[in-house]
């Protein structure tokens, strides 16, 4: 915990609360008293794009409008998990493998563990290819149309 502020009374809240990230999986949680503001600092679930401490379909489609695998740099925020500056099939598996949509709380705190990146299973890259075959048939990657 940082301590921000501390003094003898103050009220209300912020109207916005900007950069919450380092970009790199670790996010900031703000707290407001009476007398004080905080900062806690915890490491993020590789998936959990915005820091909301779930992996949900909102994580997967930040993930998929980002998906890349050459051309651009992307952050934790972005969907690149392991930090190669790309969002691809690795970044998907993780999603995947820590899919929790009602949130992972027991793994986030200041203690949490600095989480390291697994190596892909057979199943799952299987698993994953059917579902982004998926995506470009259906989705933002498909080819258009010409009527
Ligand atoms: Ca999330
Ligand atoms: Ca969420
Ligand atoms: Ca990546």
């Amino acid at each position: 915990m940082f301590l921000i502020l501390n003094a003898a009374s103050r009220i209300n809240t912020f109207q916005n609360i900007v950069g919450r990230d380092t970009n790199a999986g670790v996010f900031y949680d703000v707290n407001c008293d009476a007398n004080s503001v905080s900062l806690d600092a915890w490491q993020a679930l590789p998936g959990d794009t915005d820091g909301d401490r779930d992996v949900d379909v909102t994580d997967f489609q930040v993930c998929r409008l980002s998906f890349q695998t050459s051309g651009t740099l992307f952050g934790w925020i972005d969907g690149n998990f392991d930090n190669e500056k790309n969002v691809d099939i690795t970044d998907f598996e993780l999603i995947l493998l820590n899919f929790a949509p009602l949130g992972y709380g027991a793994a986030v705190g200041p203690s949490a563990p600095i989480y390291a990146v697994p190596e892909p299973t057979g199943n799952a890259i299987g698993f994953l290819t059917g579902f982004l075959l998926l995506i470009y048939r259906f989705g933002a990657c498909a080819p258009q149309r010409q009527e």
